[in-house]
Parts: C-alpha cells; structure tokens; sequence
C-alpha cells in the first residue's frame, strides 16, 4: 500500500453508479465521468473491506495473474502498489488479468468499490467482478482510460443477480476496446483495493436450501436378489434408531417394515448413522423407505433391468465426447471440430500433425493421452470380461456393422491415440490441446491452434498398455487392427527401453495452462505395459523383464496416475505360475482386502476413507468397484461382490449428499455441471458421472461454500466447481466396468 495516497488521489474520478448494469455502460474517459469528488467526500464506508490485502501490504498474496496470449509480470514495488509489467496485450481484452477471488456478493445488497490505478503509458482497460464461470459474465465493470496520473476508481452498485459466494475481481489488461494497436511496453499500478457492503437492508435470502435427506438409498434402484439397505443419519453424537417401512409408492401399501441397526457415528461424514436393511424386498416396483423420526427416502426401483438405461447412456457418453467427426443428436448434435492440424510444442519440424478423433477428455475439449489410455483399458476390460452383454444396435454411425458397438466406440480412441505415436522414435506426445481452456461453447467453436505437447514416459508406456490390450480385444473381429496396436505398442516399449524415467516427468510448458497429468513416477505405467504385452503375446522376454521388478514396489492402483493394478491383473491372467505369480496375487489381494476393510468400515459402503476424498473421488470409487469384480474373477468370493454393489450404491444416492452423482438419473443429481457442452446448451447431457466430493476444495467456489464441511460432504452442484462437478471419460469408463459387472454377476 502506499499509505501516503490513500485519500489523496492527484485525481480522484468517482463513478457512482447504482445498478449493476450502469458501470458497464459508461462511456471511456475521464471526461465523461459523472463527477468530480472531492478529498472529503471520498470518506471510506466503514465496515470490513472485503478485499483482503487489497493494499499489498501482504505482497501479492491472494492476487493471481491469468494470461491468455499476452505476456505480463506481477511484481509488488517498494511502494507497496501491484505493478503489471505489460510486455505483449496480446489480441483478447482478457489475454492480461490480474485477479482476486475470495469475497461473495449477495442479491440485494449495495456495494462500493474501489481502487487506485496509474499507468506509464495512456491505454483503456477494463474492470469487472464477475462470475468465475461458466459464461464469465460481469455484474459490474466499467470500461476505463488509465494514464500516468492516480485514479482513485469508484463504483456503488447494487447487486442484483442471485448470490454469488466465490466471484472474481479482475481487470482486462489486454487488447481492451479503444487501445491502440501499437501499445509498447509498458506498466500499470494498481493499489487500495476496496469493496465495502453499504446497505445490506434489500438482501434477498438466495441462500439455497439444501435438497438432501436423512434417509438415502440408490435412487436408480436395486436387482431384485441384491442386499438392499437404506443409511438413515442425524446430527454426530445421537442415537439413530427406531422403526422404518417400505412403501410401495403406487399403491401405498406398506410392503416391509423393520428395525433400523448398526448405529455408529461415520468418520468421513461426521454424523451418526444407521442401518434399514430390506433386503427381503425382492418384487419389482417402485418404492420408498417411511420413518416416523427421519422422514422419507427419495424414491428407487426394484426390477431386473434397473440399469439398463443408466448403462446405455453412461456408454453413450463416450460417443458424444467424440472428436473430430460430426456427433448427431437432439440436443449435442455438434458439427466437425479440432480438425485442423497439430503443430509440435517446441519443435523444429514445422509440418502440421493430423491428431484428429478420439474422444474430448471431459468438461474441456483437451485430448490426452494417459486419460485416454485409462479409458480405452476400462471399457476394454469390461469387453473382455463381459463382452456378451454387448450389442450392435446402439445407434452410433458404427451400429450394424458387425461388430459390437462398445469395441467401435473403443476403437474411435484407439485409432486416435495411434496419431499420438511419433512414429521415428516409438514415444507417445502427451497430450493435444490449445494453450488454454476455451469458454462455455460448443466443441467446434475452440478453433485455436492444436498443439502437441512433448512425448513422455507416462504417456508411452500406458499408450504400450492398452495398444497390447487392444491387440488382443481386436484379434477376433479385425486380424489387421490387432496386428497394427501390437506393432505400435512394440515400438513405444522400444522408446521406454531407450529412455529411463528423469523422476520429473511431463510438465505443461509454461505457455500450455490446460490439463498436465503430471506424473513423476513412471515404474508402474512400465510394469502394466510389460504385463499387457506379456499376456498377448505370451513372448518370454517380456516375462522376464516383468519379473525384473519387485511387484511389492509397484503402487497399486486403477487411477490414471497409478496404474500399477492394471499390470497385476494383466499378469494374474496370462496363464503365468510359480513364485511370482503368488507374489503379484497377494499384493492385488492385499490392496483388495484393504480397500474392502474401508468399505466395511463406512456407514455408506463406500471404499474411501477420510482421506481419500480427493479430487475424482467418484472414480476411486468406481475403480474400487472394480477392483471387486476383478477380484471376485480371480478368486470368486460374495464379500467382493456384495462390496462391489455398494460402491454402485453409493455413487447412485447411498452417500452423505443425497446426490445420485450421474446425470440425468435419480431424484436428486447434478445439474450444473462443469462441462462446456451442457454449458453451452443450458442443460446437463445425460449419463455422466461428476468427480465428488473432494476434501482438499481445488477451486474458488468450493473454498468459499464448502469450508467446514466433513470430508464425504465436500461436494457442491455448481458449475464453478471444476473440482467437484466436472466430468471425465475416465470416470465414467471404470463406471461402465462396474455398472456391467453388477448387471452380469
Ligand atoms: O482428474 C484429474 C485430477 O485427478 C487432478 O487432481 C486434477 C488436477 O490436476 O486434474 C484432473 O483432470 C482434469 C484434467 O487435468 C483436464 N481435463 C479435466 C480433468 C478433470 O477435472
Ligand atoms: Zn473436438
């Protein structure tokens, strides 16, 4: 802060401006301000400045920069002001923005704003506090010319848009409106931020109400010969008990009634719960769990095909995430997208590469290639598990053509990731996407240059994993597809052969801000590409390079980090035996067993405890579900099984949020989901599961709603929450695995 100016600007410009739309509207320029202020009327409202350390006294602490296009530093002067050190504005008016985020602002109540800005050269900018997602849109900015005079900027406006809880304070730095195009180096100073709540008396209570229950069960359903039980939860610390019934919801009629059991206080859900177990339930219909103390349950099916829609579009999904080709639909239909050519990150070769199709990752249209990679495997595995369950008539453009429509859709990634292969040295690029995330549009409007990010370790051994996969999978229904994968998947373990991990592993270049799946540790993505090619080919110099490493120092794991559990399994199904063999099986079972002590711990069934409630907490669940299934096929066992369903369970409403976390399934699932397709049509595409709950509060909007919340509970339905609700090919993939699973056993 420079404390000698606080209210002694050389020049102070007021806007006073009394809604939130009129900030924005004011023409540029000092000139056209409303009016001059003087010293004394520029007394500071009182009250808490919700702009924590807008003066810098804390140095740049809570201040960030997001750049797009532009280059600029973020430094804090002797002085004590934030100097944005402009060396390019780039093209967008946002390709500079310094930014805040960590206050809230509430519908109906007034506000004034305010800071001091100074320039080293005349150029417009803008302000705005705005909506940290989704559109982007402000609730108030204003257009302004800056030059090397102080000006103290004010605003007060009312808030008029529903409450917000986590919005943005930034200033677009770029090539704003009215900059000149020839705007050389140059710097801004910023100091004195400051917004002061002046009349809360119009507040509207926006505070949204919470749509959860006490009583939660599956809100898809249950087969009719599954155990079936309800959690029923009250504050921690009381005794949850008494009687509950199941109603049929058509007739009324109450069909069982028992006794609520097994009350425990639940550590990852800081509550006291307890058990309604109506397994006896078994005729089809649609039912709901009625106590006298807890109210009621949301409804949930009992009935032989339960999952059956759930499945077709948790599958479907993947066609609508695809890349590169048309995509018809009623709502998705999009036309072509990222079809232009790739060019390489850094790299003297300027021919363009063709990277296109596979499926877009998630909420963003990035493709990856150890996301795709874990993908791929899932819905691979599900086939080689369950492949009979699987038609040809699903309606994709591949239906009909012989062969089943889940290998087509596996194919589309496959045929993508071969393009990811450079094909001198065997290594894999690591990803494709622009530099940046695009906004809240359809995929065909990120039209920004592709560009391959360098090849790494990572990505190659898991692209070797799944192409020895796929040879496999393929060899029945396409002999030269098959042959194809097994030969790229030689060639990319002749790279890792030629080149040790360097223990840091892929970063994102400092100009790429899109996903890094960054891994430093490359031991168990070599170890499952080993066991994959192994097992297809059954060639002994695999074997014996696998049995070079000491299973118990692989991390086990189904994730897209640690996929050490994918090699076991390859390998416990090869057909191999002896010493090794037993090794491998006991570390799988070891991971197995524990993961199912987690889940008999949890009121809820699920295999997390609490500190495993981390971003993509809903994929550790499905992969545990998996990792059940795969453990029942190794060595059949009900607990696996019954272990298995409850993961499902959980996902589908059986945990503490009362959300069935897929969408468009279930009473109560996500509607504001981070995920640019749904965003840009206003509507959540149907079948996708979010990440959940994630402890660890990775974005603005779960910092400031979820603080206090217990670690299961760490889960909001907004679509600013890119930590809690987005959605990932990967995630749904081990869903897949699982849904099918449950459905064949
Ligand atoms: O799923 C990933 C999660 O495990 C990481 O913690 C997180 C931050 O690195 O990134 C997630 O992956 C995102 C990816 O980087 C880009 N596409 C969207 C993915 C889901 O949020
Ligand atoms: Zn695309």
């Amino acid at each position: 802060m420079r404390r000698w100016k606080r209210w002694t600007a050389f020049t102070m410009v007021a806007l006073l401006c009394m809604t939130m739309a009129s900030c924005g509207k004011k023409p540029t320029g000092s000139e056209d301000m409303s009016e001059e202020q003087t010293e004394e009327s520029t007394e500071g409202p009182t009250g808490e400045n919700l702009i924590e350390n807008g003066d810098f006294s804390d140095g740049l602490t809570n201040w960030m920069i997001y750049t797009e296009g532009g280059t600029a530093n973020q430094v804090v002067t002797e002085d004590g002001e934030m100097e944005i050190q402009v060396t390019d504005v780039g093209t967008l008016d946002y390709a500079i923005q310094p930014y805040y985020d960590g206050f809230s602002l509430d519908q109906g109540c007034e506000y004034s704003y305010s800071f001091d800005v100074h320039a080293t050269t005349e150029r417009t900018m803008q302000w705005r506090l705005q909506l940290n997602g989704g559109d982007y849109h402000a609730y108030v900015s204003d257009l302004i010319t800056v030059n090397e005079e102080v000006q103290h900027v004010t605003c007060d406006f009312v808030m008029e848009e529903p409450s917000d809880p986590a919005p943005r304070l930034c200033i677009n730095m770029g090539m704003a409106e009215g900059c000149p195009e020839d705007l050389g180096e140059h710097s801004v100073y910023f100091d004195n931020f400051a917004l002061y709540l002046t009349d809360s008396s119009g507040r509207v209570d926006s505070a949204t109400e919470s749509n959860a229950v006490s009583i939660n069960v599956d809100q898809v359903g249950y087969l009719p010969d599954a155990e079936k039980i309800a959690v029923v939860r009250a504050e921690a610390g009381s005794e949850v008990g008494g009687a509950f019934d199941v109603v049929n919801t058509e007739t009324d009629e109450v069909v069982f009634s028992g006794e609520l059991t097994d009350p425990k206080e639940n550590t990852a859900s800081e509550e006291a719960t307890a058990i309604a177990d109506f397994s006896e339930v078994t005729e089809a219909g649609t039912y709901k769990i009625v106590t006298e103390q807890y109210g009621e349950s949301f409804a949930f099916t009992i009935g032989d095909a339960v999952y059956a829609d759930l499945t077709d579009q948790a599958i479907r999904l993947f066609y609508l995430q695809r890349c590169g080709e048309a995509v018809e639909d009623e709502i998705f239909a999009h036309d072509v997208c990222h079809s232009e050519g790739a060019i390489r990150y850094n790299s003297e070769q300027s021919s363009l590469v063709d990277t296109t199709g596979g499926w877009h990752d998630a909420g963003d249209y990035g493709r990856y290639t150890v996301a795709g990679a874990k993908a791929a495997a899932d819905l691979m595995l599900t086939y080689e598990t369950y492949g009979d369950s699987f038609g040809d008539d699903t309606g994709i453009p591949e239906s009909g053509n012989g062969v089943p429509d889940l290998l087509d859709e596996v194919r589309y990634e496959l045929d993508w990731m071969l393009k990811m292969q450079d094909p001198d040295t065997g290594g894999v690029y690591h990803k494709v996407t622009c530099e940046n995330f695009p906004g809240s549009v359809m995929p065909e409007e990120e039209t920004n240059q592709l560009i391959l990010a360098p090849i790494s370790t990572t990505a190659t051994a898991d692209f070797a994993a799944a192409m020895a996969m796929a040879a496999r999978v393929f060899e029945g229904t396409d002999a030269e597809f098959s042959q194809t994968c097994l030969t790229a998947a030689e060639l990319a373990w002749t790279y890792l052969e030629q080149t040790p991990n360097d223990g840091i592993g892929f970063q994102n270049p400092s100009s790429i801000s899109t996903g890094a799946y960054d891994d430093k540790e490359d031991m168990d993505e070599r170890y499952w590409a080993l066991a994959e090619l192994y097992k297809t080919t059954k060639d002994a110099a695999y074997l014996s390079l696998l049995k070079e490493y000491d299973v118990n120092e692989i991390e086990a794991a189904l994730g897209w980090q640690t996929v050490g559990t994918y090699g076991m399994y390859a390998y416990l199904t090869s057909g191999d035996t002896g010493d090794y063999y037993t090794a491998v099986e006991t570390k799988f079972f070891d991971a197995a067993d524990a993961a199912l002590a987690k889940a008999e711990e949890d009121a809820y069934g699920v295999a997390l405890g609490s500190e495993d409630y981390c971003w993509g907490s809903n994929m550790s669940v499905a992969n545990n579900g998996m990792l059940f299934l795969m453990a029942d096929q190794l060595k059949p066992d009900e607990a696996y099984l019954a272990a298995a369903e409850k993961q499902l369970h959980y996902l589908l409403g059986t945990n503490t949020n009362s959300y069935c976390f897929v969408t468009g399934f279930g009473t109560l699932s996500p509607q504001s989901v981070h995920h640019r397709p749904s965003e840009a049509k206003g509507v959540a595409m149907t079948g996708m599961l979010v990440g959940g709950p994630d402890a660890a509060l990775e974005d603005p909007y779960a910092q400031a709603t979820l603080k206090d919340a217990p670690p299961a509970a760490c889960y909001v339905d907004n679509v600013q929450s890119y930590s809690c609700n987005e959605i990932t090919i990967y995630w749904n993939s081990p869903f897949v695995y699982l849904l099918t699973g449950i459905e064949n056993e």
